[in-house]
């Protein structure tokens, strides 16, 4: 082995695109050789349990079963597999064998999952076990559960492991015998996520020995090996070196392109050699025995910005000011561009708050976590029932207080600084405002936090289990409109038994998921329970949630911790434990990641004053421009409005064109996909049977795929380029004739600025989330045009669903219509199927480019518009500024350049760090 392959594969693992394959050997290992942790052994212990269980059972058929089991030869172990499940299944012990066994498979050393663990990346597993689950704290997903499998191959995430061969707890989902295997290999979705993770990582197999030869992988493999031959990337299987000579040929055998590495003479060598591929970005990222949560800080180091507090109220007032003279400008002059300017801005300064509701039963520890979480005590505590009204804590320049009384009630009551929990208390709890018999709407404080300066409220509420049906109406209401939920759980029952997820819970998770919050699972009160309970407790609310499909890529967590000891490590300015952190850490890059962190919107909210700015300079120049110069401008202008027309005659043909050369390429594709029919037909054995005509489609499936990919793979490189090339044709055009205008490099400082800070789309647009729509969009992640259209283009997998293609074949061929009675026939059905499945593809995709066009249009016009609307009657009737006017003008800028300067800084740093770490937990 050359030391090449061993480089490549060190590469491929530092910069995260290697998927780790990990196959029995490592559950054999972990347990010590625990019998049910191998195929073979798993299965002899299943013919003992059939026998035991049927006295039906022919007397030889332990024999022919353990022959079958012990031949060494795939295909009789698969067929011994397959006695042994059809028993079980026959008397229901089906689940209950599979508890009995892989179920108390337990972990007694550690060093290789540890090893595993320790590079960070995917893992995907052929186990039923748990046993990488428990030790390294991911979740269990399976090849049946569809969107966490899009998301499992799209990487979003490191907190899950893929079982391809099913889970135990889920009985249905395991594959032991050649019926199983026909199932996933008829499951389209989990082949279709195989086959992406194939294209576009580097796969490392792990403990997979001869489970490479299973029916699933084998297919897969060969898959590879025909389409992407020629591929430039490898893929990887660790062995001991004596193994390895054997390994590779048959893998040269076969056209895989797997290169076998050596990882020394015997097991015992894996784990350190594991470690040693780990680069060293990674050190510290091994599982540590003593933690108890989700190793969540290995995979987030971003810096925060550092920001004084107080500093969001401060420049959300500067923004006031600075709009306020904007407005009275533009009213003064009756300036119309400048005039929608300042109302898009004043209207976007004023948006809500991204806010984050903390909610659970009462005396989950809410209000605790509250005060952990601003580092003060502001909520009232208590042993019994206690917060009886929604305390809002946000982002204040001084802080404050204010009691706000439901309407029609007494005029609100505001308390000046420093804000304690006992000044609160004779509103905000139920031991001197029962079941709020004050009327108390809400209490609103007011606090500089660097959380809460990005823009951000925390909510503390009531319980919403909380029996006084004016209080539970309320704290409804703050749940349905928050933007992000904390959820605290009470665990410390779980030891004896106490701990559920009950219906209130799960009807706040469900209406959570439906209109897509995203919700932060908090275990509390970890202190009450053992290690090992605690390890229980995560596994059981883990499967709670399952059970109830409560667990989407929205949901993070759980984080057990204790905030108890939060507050007291607070409380003797001790460090805050590791627990706590890592939930703070994961909320806070949750927040950063958000569109709606309101610094965010402030940088947009400046920089439309910078544009503004630079607008009333060129309106201004242009009025006092005389003789020649005017001719100049008049000139200028004229280009620009000929420029404006030109990008969107272009934007339109070019569109127009994508169209249809797509549409060619999809003929071109349905051409040959008929042929490959005929192909088929012809490739069937005279005089058998006609086979159904769902088996025929099913065979020629992959094709269709590998087809439909290829075209959204050729579109969507066009789409990105169309919209890039008008959207530096508006910037060239708008910054021409500004310059033209006589303005300064100030007009190119901000474009770049804002460049790199968003996307285009961004930058031309002021993000409305209005009042009802309450979906944040995540900009760090996400990053394209934001548009729905061009991620699912991005996305071909999406897009292929969206457009029913290699989906649908149960669908588009019913049980009544399956059968033909002549391969002429069959012929024709599948091209019927073939033609509807092209048809709505081509439909959708159609469709997708179309909508793009008319938006990408429908920006350019928006964003060129009013400025030249104005340009034209101000360059015939516009009169001269008066000195106060001048004077507005220019107090506007100073404030605009002094906010800019600050919110560059911090939105910048963090901004630059946060690219170098791309978070992989969202
Ligand atoms: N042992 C332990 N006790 C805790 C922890 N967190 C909170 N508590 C205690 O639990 C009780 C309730 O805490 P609160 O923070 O008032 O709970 P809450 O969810 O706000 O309760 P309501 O406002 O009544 O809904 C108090 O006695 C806390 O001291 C923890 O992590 N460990
Ligand atoms: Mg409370």
């Amino acid at each position: 082995m050359t030391s090449v392959v061993l480089n490549d594969l060190q590469r491929q693992i530092a910069a995260r695109r290697a998927v780790l394959v990990v196959g029995s050997g490592v559950s054999v290992a972990a347990t010590n050789n625990a019998p049910a942790a191998s195929w073979m052994g798993l299965l002899r212990h299943g013919v003992d349990r059939c026998v035991e269980l049927d006295g039906q059972l022919a007397g030889d058929w332990r024999d022919r079963a353990l022959a079958d089991v012990s031949s060494g030869r795939l295909d009789d172990l698969v067929a011994g597999a397959s006695k042994v499940r059809r028993s079980l299944l026959r008397q229901s012990e089906w689940p209950r064998w599979l508890e009995d066994t892989i179920g108390t498979l337990r972990a007694t050393r550690f060093e290789l999952i540890d090893a595993i663990g320790s590079l960070n990346a995917p893992i995907l597993t052929t186990n039923y076990d748990d046993l990488l689950e428990r030790r390294l704290h991911r979740h269990p997903i399976t090849w049946m559960d569809k969107s966490d499998q899009i998301a499992f191959a799209r990487v979003e995430s490191c907190e899950t492991i893929l079982h391809l061969h099913g889970f135990w707890r889920q009985p249905d989902t395991v594959i032991l015998d050649g019926g199983d295997y026909e199932r996933i290999l008829g499951a389209q979705l989990a082949q279709a996520g195989l086959r992406t993770l194939g294209e576009a990582w580097s796969l490392v197999f792990i403990g997979c020995g001869d489970g490479l030869a299973d029916p699933n992988f084998e297919q897969f493999l060969d898959w590879m090996a025909v389409v992407l031959k020629g591929a430039r990337h490898r893929h990887f299987r660790l062995e001991r070196k004596a193994d390895v000579e054997r390994r590779q040929q048959w893998h040269n055998e076969r056209g895989h392109h797997v290169r076998v590495v050596p990882y020394g003479d015997s097991y015992d060598e894996l784990p350190a050699f594991i470690e040693s591929l780990r680069s060293p970005g990674l050190e510290g990222a091994k599982a540590d025995p003593n933690l108890t949560v989700p190793s969540l800080e290995d995979v987030l180091p971003l810096a925060r910005p550092s920001l004084s507090a107080g500093e969001y109220s401060r420049l959300q007032q500067k923004g006031r000011e600075a709009v306020a003279r904007l407005s009275a400008l533009a009213r003064q002059l009756g300036w119309e561009s400048i005039g929608v300017h300042s109302e898009e801005i004043s209207h976007v300064l004023e948006q809500e708050l991204y806010r984050v509701a903390i909610t659970g039963r009462s005396r989950a520890g809410k209000s605790s976590l509250v005060n952990a979480l601003v580092g003060r005590s502001i909520c009232p505590v208590e042993r019994v029932i206690t917060t009886a009204i929604p305390i809002i804590i946000g982002p204040g320049e001084k802080e404050s207080a204010t009691i706000k009384y439901q309407p029609n009630g007494r005029p609100p009551l505001i308390f000046d600084g420093p804000i304690s929990a006992d000044m609160l208390a004779p509103y905000a709890d139920q031991r001197h405002n029962r079941g709020n018999e004050k009327r108390v709407d809400c209490i609103e404080v007011r606090l500089g936090h660097q959380v809460l300066d990005l823009g951000v409220e925390y909510v503390d509420i009531p319980g919403f289990d909380d029996p006084s049906g004016r209080i539970w109406s309320a704290t409804q209401e703050t749940i349905g409109e928050a933007h992000a939920l904390v959820l605290v759980l009470d665990v410390s029952s779980y030891e004896s038994g106490g701990l559920t997820i009950d219906n209130a819970t799960r009807e706040v998770l469900e209406r959570a998921r439906d209109r897509e919050c995203p919700v932060l699972v908090v275990c509390n009160k970890a202190d009450k329970l053992s290690r090992a309970d605690q390890e229980e407790a995560k596994l059981y609310v883990l499967e709670s949630f399952d059970r109830f499909r409560l667990r989407t890529a929205l949901v993070h967590g759980p984080f057990f911790m204790s905030t108890r000891e939060v507050l007291e490590a607070r409380a003797r300015s001790g460090p805050v434990p590791r627990p706590f952190s890592t939930f703070e850490a994961a909320l806070w890059e949750r927040l950063w990641n958000t569109e709606a962190v309101g610094l965010r919107r402030l940088f947009r909210v400046f920089d439309a004053l910078r544009v503004a700015d630079e607008e009333v300079d060129a309106l201004i120049a242009a009025r006092r421009a005389k003789g020649r110069e005017r001719e100049r401008l008049l000139a200028a202008f004229a280009r620009c409005q000929q420029d404006k027309a030109r990008i969107l005659e272009t934007c339109r043909h070019n569109f127009h064109s994508l169209r249809q050369r797509t549409a060619a390429l999809i003929e071109v594709r349905r051409g040959e996909h008929f042929h490959a029919i005929a192909e088929y037909i012809e490739s069937l054995p005279a005089g058998s049977r006609v086979p159904l005509v769902s088996e025929s489609v099913q065979a020629l499936q992959e094709r269709l795929i590998v087809a439909c990919r290829s075209i959204i793979e050729n579109v969507t490189p066009s789409v990105t380029t169309l919209r890039e090339g008008a959207e530096k044709a508006v910037a060239r055009t708008l910054s021409e004739f500004r310059e033209e205008a006589g303005l300064s490099a100030q007009a190119r400082h901000a474009r770049a600025t804002l460049g790199a800070l968003g996307n285009w789309s961004e930058a031309v647009v002021l993000p409305d989330s209005g009042d009802g729509e309450r979906m944040l969009k995540v900009t760090a992640a996400g990053g394209g045009a934001g548009l729905a259209v061009f991620f699912a283009l991005a996305n071909p997998v999406g897009l292929l669903a969206a457009a029913g293609v290699g989906f649908g074949v149960s669908v588009l061929v019913d049980v009544l219509t399956d059968r033909a009675d002549s391969s002429a026939t069959l012929r024709a059905r599948i091209e019927e199927h073939a033609n509807a499945a092209f048809t709505s593809f081509k439909q959708s995709v159609d469709a997708g480019i179309e909508s793009f066009g008319r938006e990408l249009a429908k920006q350019v016009h928006q964003r060129m518009r009013p400025f030249l609307n104005d340009m034209e009657r101000r360059l015939e009737t516009m009169r001269e500024p008066t000195a106060d006017e001048q004077r507005w003008h220019a107090e506007m800028r100073e404030t605009t350049a002094d906010a800019l300067r600050v919110l560059e800084e911090v939105l910048g740093s963090s901004r630059a760090v946060s690219t170098l770490h791309p978070p992989t937990v969202v």
